[in-house]
């Protein structure tokens, strides 16, 4: 049981810096998303002049067990590889039936989600909207603006992360900058179209 102290339970966000107080950060390098973008060329070109900063969590993980929550607090930067926006790796929960709330921050983005039984989804979320992401759902976060999309995701502190699944196939749907703005199409047909 955790004493319930505000020094324990109560947390800040500041959406300008994208910090979430009480948290323990990891950080995301180009380098870390080997793999992730469609376009090979593009990301070697991109890693050639550096290896810039691509996203950063802040997680609170209070407690464990039956029915705790954790959460964790994204900053993914605005950028692009090729035509594909800034990605995170995206995964599904090792507790497949897990779900979770996205809450946006500040920014614009959007979520591309899909099932391993085919279904595929892309929503958009920016500050004040909330995305729920059902269990059984693999989901991956997009900045397709010009500055940090910061979000919020809470979900049960069982959930875990599997990475495998996707870094095995990669999502079925990109996100990429078209001539009318961001565009959500099968990875294939994008494909196609680099190779023309
Ligand atoms: C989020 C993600 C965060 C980073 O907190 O962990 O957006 O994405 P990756 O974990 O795919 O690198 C979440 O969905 N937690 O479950
Ligand atoms: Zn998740």
């Amino acid at each position: 049981m955790l004493d319930l102290t505000s020094d324990l339970l109560a947390h800040q966000i500041d959406a300008a810096t994208g910090t979430l107080s009480g948290a323990d950060a990891s950080e995301r390098h180009l380098s870390q998303l080997r793999g992730c973008f469609a376009d090979q060329a593009a990301f070697e070109a991109a890693l050639a002049q550096g290896d810039p900063l691509v996203y950063s969590v802040a997680s609170v993980e209070r407690d464990s067990g039956d029915g705790a929550l954790r959460f964790g607090l994204g900053t993914l930067y605005p950028g692009r590889v090729g035509q594909e926006y800034y990605l995170t790796k995206g995964h599904y929960h090792s507790w497949r039936a897990a779900a979770e709330v996205y809450i946006g921050i500040s920014g614009a983005g959007g979520l591309l989600l899909e099932t391993e039984d085919g279904q595929d989804g892309y929503v958009p979320l920016a500050a004040g909207g909330i995305v729920y992401v059902p269990g059984h759902t693999a989901h991956r976060t997009v900045n397709t603006g010009t500055e940090p999309f910061v979000y919020l995701g809470v979900y049960p502190a069982e959930a875990g992360h599997d990475y495998g699944a996707i870094a095995d196939n990669n999502f079925r749907q990109v996100v990429v900058a078209g001539p009318q703005g961001p565009a959500v199409l099968p990875r294939a047909q994008h494909l196609a179209g680099l190779a023309n």
